[in-house]
Protein backbone atom coordinates (compact mmCIF):
# COMPACT_ATOMS: atom_id res chain seq x y z
CA UNK A 1 0.00 0.00 0.00
CA UNK A 2 1.11 3.56 -0.70
CA UNK A 3 0.73 5.95 2.22
CA UNK A 4 0.61 9.75 2.14
CA UNK A 5 1.21 11.23 5.59
CA UNK A 6 -0.12 14.75 6.01
CA UNK A 7 1.62 16.89 8.64
CA UNK A 8 5.31 16.25 9.39
CA UNK A 9 5.44 17.46 12.96
CA UNK A 10 6.21 15.68 16.22
CA UNK A 11 3.82 12.83 15.42
CA UNK A 12 3.59 12.75 11.63
CA UNK A 13 7.32 12.71 10.95
CA UNK A 14 8.30 9.78 13.20
CA UNK A 15 5.26 7.85 11.98
CA UNK A 16 6.13 8.48 8.33
CA UNK A 17 9.74 7.42 8.94
CA UNK A 18 8.66 4.31 10.81
CA UNK A 19 6.37 3.13 7.99
CA UNK A 20 9.05 3.85 5.39
CA UNK A 21 11.80 2.13 7.39
CA UNK A 22 9.57 -0.96 7.43
CA UNK A 23 9.25 -1.03 3.66
CA UNK A 24 5.98 0.86 3.13
CA UNK A 25 5.96 3.31 0.23
CA UNK A 26 5.58 6.70 1.93
CA UNK A 27 5.26 10.30 0.82
CA UNK A 28 5.34 12.84 3.66
CA UNK A 29 3.42 16.03 2.95
CA UNK A 30 3.53 19.33 4.82
CA UNK A 31 2.47 22.81 3.76
CA UNK A 32 5.59 24.24 5.40
CA UNK A 33 7.93 24.55 2.44
CA UNK A 34 10.96 25.30 4.60
CA UNK A 35 10.43 22.10 6.60
CA UNK A 36 9.94 20.01 3.46
CA UNK A 37 13.12 21.43 1.93
CA UNK A 38 15.07 20.70 5.12
CA UNK A 39 13.86 17.09 5.08
CA UNK A 40 14.61 16.75 1.37
CA UNK A 41 18.19 17.82 2.08
CA UNK A 42 18.40 14.89 4.49
CA UNK A 43 18.33 17.08 7.60
CA UNK A 44 16.25 16.06 10.54
CA UNK A 45 13.54 18.40 11.84
CA UNK A 46 13.78 18.00 15.61
CA UNK A 47 15.71 16.26 18.36
CA UNK A 48 14.45 12.94 19.63
CA UNK A 49 16.20 9.77 20.73
CA UNK A 50 16.66 7.42 17.78
CA UNK A 51 15.04 9.77 15.26
CA UNK A 52 18.23 10.42 13.32
CA UNK A 53 18.88 6.73 12.77
CA UNK A 54 15.27 6.11 11.78
CA UNK A 55 15.50 9.04 9.36
CA UNK A 56 18.55 7.45 7.69
CA UNK A 57 16.77 4.10 7.38
CA UNK A 58 13.66 5.72 5.90
CA UNK A 59 15.74 7.67 3.38
CA UNK A 60 17.53 4.54 2.31
CA UNK A 61 14.13 2.91 1.74
CA UNK A 62 13.09 5.79 -0.49
CA UNK A 63 10.75 7.98 1.58
CA UNK A 64 9.98 11.25 -0.20
CA UNK A 65 8.72 14.61 1.04
CA UNK A 66 6.51 17.12 -0.70
CA UNK A 67 4.32 20.15 -0.15
CA UNK A 68 1.72 18.46 -2.36
CA UNK A 69 -0.81 15.76 -1.64
CA UNK A 70 -0.30 12.68 -3.81
CA UNK A 71 -2.34 9.74 -5.03
CA UNK A 72 -2.21 7.02 -2.37
CA UNK A 73 -4.20 4.13 -0.92
CA UNK A 74 -4.06 5.45 2.62
CA UNK A 75 -3.86 9.04 3.88
CA UNK A 76 -2.74 9.58 7.46
CA UNK A 77 -3.60 13.00 8.86
CA UNK A 78 -1.36 14.18 11.73
CA UNK A 79 -1.95 17.93 11.87
CA UNK A 80 -2.44 20.06 14.99
CA UNK A 81 -5.85 20.29 16.62
CA UNK A 82 -5.76 23.27 18.97
CA UNK A 83 -8.75 24.41 20.99
CA UNK A 84 -10.56 27.65 20.58
CA UNK A 85 -9.64 29.67 23.67
CA UNK A 86 -13.07 31.29 24.07
CA UNK A 87 -15.46 28.38 23.35
CA UNK A 88 -13.00 25.74 24.66
CA UNK A 89 -14.10 23.61 21.72
CA UNK A 90 -11.81 21.96 19.23
CA UNK A 91 -10.52 23.96 16.30
CA UNK A 92 -10.60 21.24 13.65
CA UNK A 93 -9.79 23.56 10.76
CA UNK A 94 -6.39 21.99 9.96
CA UNK A 95 -7.93 18.51 9.84
CA UNK A 96 -10.80 19.70 7.65
CA UNK A 97 -8.55 21.48 5.20
CA UNK A 98 -6.30 18.41 4.97
CA UNK A 99 -9.33 16.22 4.25
CA UNK A 100 -10.51 18.63 1.52
CA UNK A 101 -7.08 18.55 -0.13
CA UNK A 102 -7.01 14.75 0.07
CA UNK A 103 -10.29 14.58 -1.85
CA UNK A 104 -8.69 16.47 -4.74
CA UNK A 105 -6.24 13.62 -5.35
CA UNK A 106 -7.58 10.46 -3.70
CA UNK A 107 -8.54 7.48 -5.83
CA UNK A 108 -11.85 5.66 -5.29
CA UNK A 109 -11.81 3.54 -2.15
CA UNK A 110 -8.92 5.34 -0.43
CA UNK A 111 -8.83 5.37 3.36
CA UNK A 112 -8.35 8.54 5.40
CA UNK A 113 -6.86 7.85 8.82
CA UNK A 114 -7.12 10.73 11.28
CA UNK A 115 -4.25 10.43 13.78
CA UNK A 116 -4.68 13.92 15.18
CA UNK A 117 -6.43 13.98 18.53
CA UNK A 118 -10.02 15.13 18.06
CA UNK A 119 -12.85 15.74 20.49
CA UNK A 120 -15.43 12.94 20.65
CA UNK A 121 -17.85 13.20 17.73
CA UNK A 122 -15.64 15.43 15.54
CA UNK A 123 -15.12 12.88 12.79
CA UNK A 124 -18.79 12.10 12.35
CA UNK A 125 -20.04 15.63 13.01
CA UNK A 126 -17.42 17.69 11.16
CA UNK A 127 -15.25 15.53 8.89
CA UNK A 128 -18.02 13.37 7.42
CA UNK A 129 -20.17 16.34 6.22
CA UNK A 130 -17.17 17.93 4.49
CA UNK A 131 -16.60 14.70 2.58
CA UNK A 132 -20.27 14.27 1.70
CA UNK A 133 -20.59 17.90 0.64
CA UNK A 134 -17.91 17.15 -1.95
CA UNK A 135 -20.11 14.46 -3.46
CA UNK A 136 -18.11 11.54 -2.00
CA UNK A 137 -19.92 8.62 -0.45
CA UNK A 138 -18.31 7.26 2.73
CA UNK A 139 -17.82 3.52 2.49
CA UNK A 140 -17.69 3.62 -1.32
CA UNK A 141 -15.55 6.50 -2.52
CA UNK A 142 -13.65 7.06 0.67
CA UNK A 143 -13.31 5.44 4.11
CA UNK A 144 -12.68 7.04 7.47
CA UNK A 145 -10.63 5.71 10.38
CA UNK A 146 -9.40 7.26 13.64
CA UNK A 147 -6.03 5.97 14.85
CA UNK A 148 -4.85 8.19 17.72
CA UNK A 149 -1.27 7.76 18.94
CA UNK A 150 0.12 7.33 22.44
CA UNK A 151 3.82 8.07 22.04
CA UNK A 152 5.60 10.21 24.61
CA UNK A 153 8.04 12.88 23.46
CA UNK A 154 11.44 11.85 24.77
CA UNK A 155 10.80 8.16 24.11
CA UNK A 156 8.81 8.35 20.90
CA UNK A 157 10.61 5.89 18.70
CA UNK A 158 10.59 3.13 21.30
CA UNK A 159 6.95 3.75 22.14
CA UNK A 160 5.91 3.94 18.50
CA UNK A 161 7.05 0.36 18.17
CA UNK A 162 6.01 -1.03 21.52
CA UNK A 163 2.86 0.77 22.68
CA UNK A 164 -0.55 -0.70 22.18
CA UNK A 165 -2.87 1.43 20.10
CA UNK A 166 -6.51 2.05 19.32
CA UNK A 167 -8.06 1.97 15.89
CA UNK A 168 -11.56 3.32 15.49
CA UNK A 169 -13.56 2.48 12.41
CA UNK A 170 -17.26 2.24 11.76
CA UNK A 171 -16.52 -0.41 9.12
CA UNK A 172 -14.83 -3.52 10.54
CA UNK A 173 -13.14 -4.54 7.34
CA UNK A 174 -11.56 -1.12 6.85
CA UNK A 175 -10.51 -1.14 10.52
CA UNK A 176 -8.79 -4.49 10.03
CA UNK A 177 -6.96 -3.25 6.93
CA UNK A 178 -5.54 -0.32 8.86
CA UNK A 179 -4.70 -2.54 11.80
CA UNK A 180 -2.66 -4.72 9.44
CA UNK A 181 -0.94 -1.66 8.05
CA UNK A 182 0.19 -0.47 11.52
CA UNK A 183 1.22 -4.02 12.37
CA UNK A 184 4.22 -3.65 10.04
CA UNK A 185 5.98 -1.80 12.85
CA UNK A 186 3.68 -1.82 15.88
CA UNK A 187 4.46 -4.70 18.22
CA UNK A 188 1.85 -3.73 20.80
CA UNK A 189 -1.78 -4.88 20.82
CA UNK A 190 -4.05 -3.03 18.45
CA UNK A 191 -7.58 -2.67 19.72
CA UNK A 192 -10.35 -2.24 17.14
CA UNK A 193 -13.36 -0.17 18.11
CA UNK A 194 -15.73 2.40 16.61
CA UNK A 195 -14.69 5.94 15.74
CA UNK A 196 -16.43 7.77 18.60
CA UNK A 197 -15.05 5.38 21.22
CA UNK A 198 -11.54 5.84 19.84
CA UNK A 199 -11.94 9.62 19.91
CA UNK A 200 -13.16 9.63 23.49
CA UNK A 201 -10.54 7.13 24.67
CA UNK A 202 -7.66 9.21 23.39
CA UNK A 203 -8.93 12.41 24.96
CA UNK A 204 -9.62 10.84 28.33
CA UNK A 205 -6.17 9.20 28.49
CA UNK A 206 -4.55 12.63 28.45
CA UNK A 207 -7.24 14.01 30.75
CA UNK A 208 -6.50 11.26 33.27
CA UNK A 209 -2.87 12.36 33.38
CA UNK A 210 -3.80 16.03 33.65
CA UNK A 211 -6.07 15.34 36.60
CA UNK A 212 -3.42 13.30 38.38
CA UNK A 213 -0.76 15.94 37.88
CA UNK A 214 -3.24 18.54 39.18
CA UNK A 215 -3.70 16.43 42.30
CA UNK A 216 0.06 16.48 42.93
CA UNK A 217 0.16 20.22 42.28
CA UNK A 218 -2.72 20.87 44.66
CA UNK A 219 -0.99 18.80 47.34
CA UNK A 220 2.09 20.98 46.87
CA UNK A 221 0.11 24.11 47.59
CA UNK A 222 -1.53 22.53 50.63
CA UNK A 223 1.77 21.25 52.03
CA UNK A 224 3.59 24.52 51.40
CA UNK A 225 0.86 26.46 53.20
CA UNK A 226 1.47 24.33 56.28
CA UNK A 227 5.23 23.80 55.94
CA UNK A 228 5.11 20.11 55.10
CA UNK A 229 7.35 18.28 52.63
CA UNK A 230 5.13 17.22 49.73
CA UNK A 231 7.80 15.02 48.16
CA UNK A 232 8.28 13.01 51.32
CA UNK A 233 4.52 12.65 51.68
CA UNK A 234 4.09 11.49 48.07
CA UNK A 235 7.01 9.10 48.40
CA UNK A 236 5.57 7.43 51.47
CA UNK A 237 1.97 7.45 50.19
CA UNK A 238 3.15 5.77 46.98
CA UNK A 239 4.35 2.79 49.01
CA UNK A 240 0.66 1.92 49.40
CA UNK A 241 -0.13 -0.77 46.81
CA UNK A 242 -3.01 1.19 45.30
CA UNK A 243 -1.65 4.75 45.47
CA UNK A 244 0.45 6.22 42.67
CA UNK A 245 0.66 10.00 42.92
CA UNK A 246 2.50 11.83 40.13
CA UNK A 247 5.11 14.56 40.61
CA UNK A 248 4.24 18.21 41.20
CA UNK A 249 5.89 20.69 38.87
CA UNK A 250 5.85 24.24 37.54
CA UNK A 251 2.82 23.55 35.33
CA UNK A 252 1.66 21.37 32.48
CA UNK A 253 2.79 22.15 28.98
CA UNK A 254 3.01 20.52 25.60
CA UNK A 255 0.40 20.29 22.96
CA UNK A 256 -1.57 17.36 24.34
CA UNK A 257 -2.22 17.26 28.05
CA UNK A 258 -2.77 21.00 28.39
CA UNK A 259 -5.15 21.00 25.41
CA UNK A 260 -7.22 17.81 25.20
CA UNK A 261 -9.09 18.15 28.54
CA UNK A 262 -10.49 21.47 27.29
CA UNK A 263 -12.34 19.54 24.55
CA UNK A 264 -14.37 17.82 27.25
CA UNK A 265 -14.93 21.06 29.15
CA UNK A 266 -16.10 22.74 25.94
CA UNK A 267 -18.38 19.89 24.84
CA UNK A 268 -19.78 18.85 28.22
CA UNK A 269 -20.11 22.06 30.24
CA UNK A 270 -21.58 21.38 33.64
CA UNK A 271 -20.49 17.74 33.52
CA UNK A 272 -16.73 18.07 33.17
CA UNK A 273 -16.18 19.48 36.66
CA UNK A 274 -13.09 17.71 37.99
CA UNK A 275 -11.59 18.08 34.55
CA UNK A 276 -12.09 21.84 34.58
CA UNK A 277 -10.78 22.17 38.15
CA UNK A 278 -7.67 20.17 37.21
CA UNK A 279 -7.01 22.37 34.18
CA UNK A 280 -7.29 25.48 36.35
CA UNK A 281 -4.91 24.11 38.98
CA UNK A 282 -2.30 23.14 36.41
CA UNK A 283 -2.68 26.47 34.63
CA UNK A 284 -2.19 28.28 37.94
CA UNK A 285 1.22 26.71 38.57
CA UNK A 286 3.45 29.10 36.58
CA UNK A 287 1.98 32.04 38.53
CA UNK A 288 2.38 30.04 41.72
CA UNK A 289 6.09 29.64 40.89
CA UNK A 290 6.30 33.38 40.32
CA UNK A 291 4.69 33.91 43.72
CA UNK A 292 7.29 31.61 45.28
CA UNK A 293 10.06 33.63 43.56
CA UNK A 294 8.75 36.81 45.17
CA UNK A 295 8.38 35.09 48.56
CA UNK A 296 11.97 33.81 48.43
CA UNK A 297 13.32 37.18 47.30
CA UNK A 298 11.66 38.74 50.32
CA UNK A 299 13.18 36.06 52.52
CA UNK A 300 16.64 36.75 51.11
CA UNK A 301 16.11 40.50 50.99
CA UNK A 302 16.70 40.47 47.24
CA UNK A 303 15.13 43.27 45.25
CA UNK A 304 16.50 42.97 41.74
CA UNK A 305 14.34 40.77 39.50
CA UNK A 306 16.92 41.11 36.77
CA UNK A 307 19.21 38.84 38.78
CA UNK A 308 16.68 35.99 38.60
CA UNK A 309 17.08 33.38 35.86
CA UNK A 310 14.83 30.57 34.70
CA UNK A 311 16.62 27.37 33.74
CA UNK A 312 14.56 25.66 31.00
CA UNK A 313 12.24 26.91 28.28
CA UNK A 314 10.87 23.64 26.95
CA UNK A 315 7.67 22.09 28.24
CA UNK A 316 9.49 19.19 29.85
CA UNK A 317 12.89 17.54 30.23
CA UNK A 318 15.11 16.50 27.34
CA UNK A 319 12.87 17.66 24.49
CA UNK A 320 13.16 20.77 22.31
CA UNK A 321 9.42 21.50 22.18
CA UNK A 322 8.39 24.78 23.83
CA UNK A 323 4.67 24.70 23.08
CA UNK A 324 2.57 25.84 26.06
CA UNK A 325 5.64 25.48 28.27
CA UNK A 326 5.34 26.53 31.93
CA UNK A 327 8.31 28.89 31.49
CA UNK A 328 6.59 30.68 28.62
CA UNK A 329 3.39 30.79 30.67
CA UNK A 330 5.34 32.32 33.57
CA UNK A 331 6.87 34.97 31.31
CA UNK A 332 3.40 35.75 29.94
CA UNK A 333 2.11 36.16 33.49
CA UNK A 334 4.92 38.64 34.17
CA UNK A 335 3.99 40.59 31.09
CA UNK A 336 0.42 40.74 32.39
CA UNK A 337 1.74 42.25 35.64
CA UNK A 338 3.91 44.63 33.58
CA UNK A 339 6.98 43.05 35.17
CA UNK A 340 10.24 42.78 33.22
CA UNK A 341 10.95 39.38 31.63
CA UNK A 342 13.36 37.22 33.61
CA UNK A 343 16.55 35.83 32.14
CA UNK A 344 16.26 32.38 30.61
CA UNK A 345 18.52 29.62 29.35
CA UNK A 346 17.80 26.29 27.69
CA UNK A 347 20.36 24.06 25.98
CA UNK A 348 17.66 22.64 23.68
CA UNK A 349 16.39 26.00 22.40
CA UNK A 350 18.87 27.34 19.90
CA UNK A 351 16.72 30.13 18.41
CA UNK A 352 15.88 33.32 20.27
CA UNK A 353 12.25 33.04 21.29
CA UNK A 354 12.05 35.34 24.32
CA UNK A 355 13.76 38.44 25.68
CA UNK A 356 16.88 38.01 27.82
CA UNK A 357 17.52 34.50 26.52
CA UNK A 358 21.00 33.07 26.98
CA UNK A 359 22.67 30.35 24.95
CA UNK A 360 25.61 29.69 27.21
CA UNK A 361 25.08 28.22 30.65
CA UNK A 362 28.17 29.79 32.25
CA UNK A 363 27.38 33.28 31.00
CA UNK A 364 23.78 32.84 32.16
CA UNK A 365 24.90 31.73 35.60
CA UNK A 366 27.35 34.62 35.87
CA UNK A 367 24.48 37.04 35.25
CA UNK A 368 22.05 35.72 37.89
CA UNK A 369 22.03 35.25 41.66
CA UNK A 370 18.78 33.32 41.80
CA UNK A 371 18.12 30.27 39.59
CA UNK A 372 14.67 28.76 39.16
CA UNK A 373 14.91 25.20 37.86
CA UNK A 374 11.88 24.85 35.58
CA UNK A 375 12.93 21.73 33.66
CA UNK A 376 15.03 18.73 34.68
CA UNK A 377 17.13 18.32 31.53
CA UNK A 378 19.98 15.83 31.92
CA UNK A 379 22.39 18.74 31.49
CA UNK A 380 21.38 20.50 34.70
CA UNK A 381 21.66 17.27 36.65
CA UNK A 382 25.23 16.90 35.42
CA UNK A 383 26.33 20.45 36.23
CA UNK A 384 24.28 21.02 39.39
CA UNK A 385 27.42 21.93 41.37
CA UNK A 386 27.69 25.14 39.32
CA UNK A 387 24.57 26.35 41.11
CA UNK A 388 26.17 26.20 44.53
CA UNK A 389 26.17 29.63 46.13
CA UNK A 390 23.08 30.79 44.21
CA UNK A 391 19.61 31.13 45.59
CA UNK A 392 17.77 28.16 44.07
CA UNK A 393 14.10 27.40 43.58
CA UNK A 394 13.90 23.81 42.41
CA UNK A 395 10.42 23.14 40.98
CA UNK A 396 11.41 19.64 39.83
CA UNK A 397 12.89 18.25 43.04
CA UNK A 398 16.23 17.35 41.49
CA UNK A 399 18.65 19.57 43.42
CA UNK A 400 20.14 18.46 46.72
CA UNK A 401 22.25 21.55 47.34
CA UNK A 402 21.60 22.66 50.90
CA UNK A 403 19.27 25.60 51.17
CA UNK A 404 17.60 25.04 47.78
CA UNK A 405 13.95 25.95 48.00
CA UNK A 406 11.30 23.56 46.74
CA UNK A 407 7.84 24.32 45.36
N1 LIG B 1 4.29 16.57 34.34
C1 LIG B 1 4.25 16.89 35.70
N2 LIG B 1 4.29 15.88 36.61
C2 LIG B 1 4.35 14.57 36.25
C3 LIG B 1 4.36 14.24 34.88
C4 LIG B 1 4.33 15.26 33.95
O1 LIG B 1 4.20 18.07 36.08
O2 LIG B 1 4.40 13.70 37.15
C5 LIG B 1 4.24 17.64 33.32
C6 LIG B 1 5.44 17.65 32.37
O3 LIG B 1 6.53 18.33 32.91
C7 LIG B 1 4.85 18.34 31.15
C8 LIG B 1 3.38 17.87 31.16
O4 LIG B 1 3.13 17.41 32.48
O5 LIG B 1 4.86 19.74 31.26
C9 LIG B 1 3.06 16.78 30.18
O6 LIG B 1 4.12 15.85 30.09
P1 LIG B 1 3.97 14.29 29.97
O7 LIG B 1 5.33 13.73 29.88
O8 LIG B 1 3.08 13.78 31.03
O9 LIG B 1 3.13 14.06 28.64
P2 LIG B 1 3.27 14.59 27.10
O10 LIG B 1 2.36 15.77 26.94
O11 LIG B 1 4.67 14.75 26.70
O12 LIG B 1 2.65 13.33 26.32
C10 LIG B 1 1.31 12.93 26.59
C11 LIG B 1 1.29 11.43 26.91
N3 LIG B 1 0.00 11.05 27.46
C12 LIG B 1 -0.12 10.31 28.60
O13 LIG B 1 0.83 9.94 29.24
C13 LIG B 1 -1.50 9.95 29.01
C14 LIG B 1 1.60 10.64 25.64
O14 LIG B 1 1.45 9.25 25.88
C15 LIG B 1 0.64 11.07 24.51
O15 LIG B 1 0.93 10.38 23.30
C16 LIG B 1 0.85 12.54 24.26
O16 LIG B 1 0.51 13.25 25.46
C17 LIG B 1 -0.04 12.98 23.10
O17 LIG B 1 0.49 13.21 21.99
O18 LIG B 1 -1.26 13.03 23.26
Amino acid sequence: KKVNIIGLGYIGLPTALMFAAHGVEVVGTDYNEKLVNTLKLGENAFEEDGLEELFRQALSKGITFSTKYVTADVYIVAVPTPYDKSSKKIDASYVLSAVKSIMDVSPKGAIIVIESTVSPGTINKSVRPVIEANGFSIGKDINLVHAPERIIPGNMIYELKHNSRTIGSDDNEVGRLIKDLYKVFCQGDIELTDIRTAEMTKVIENTFRDINIAFANELTKICHSDEMDVYEIIRIANMHPRVNILQPGPGVGGHCISVDPWFLVGDYPGLANIILAARKINDSMPEYVLGRVHEIMKDKEMKDLSRVGLYGLTYKDNVDDVRESPTLQLLEAMEKHLAPALKTYDPYVKRDIVQNQYHDLDIFLADVDFVVIMVSHNEIKEVMEKLRGKVILDTKNICDIEGAYKL
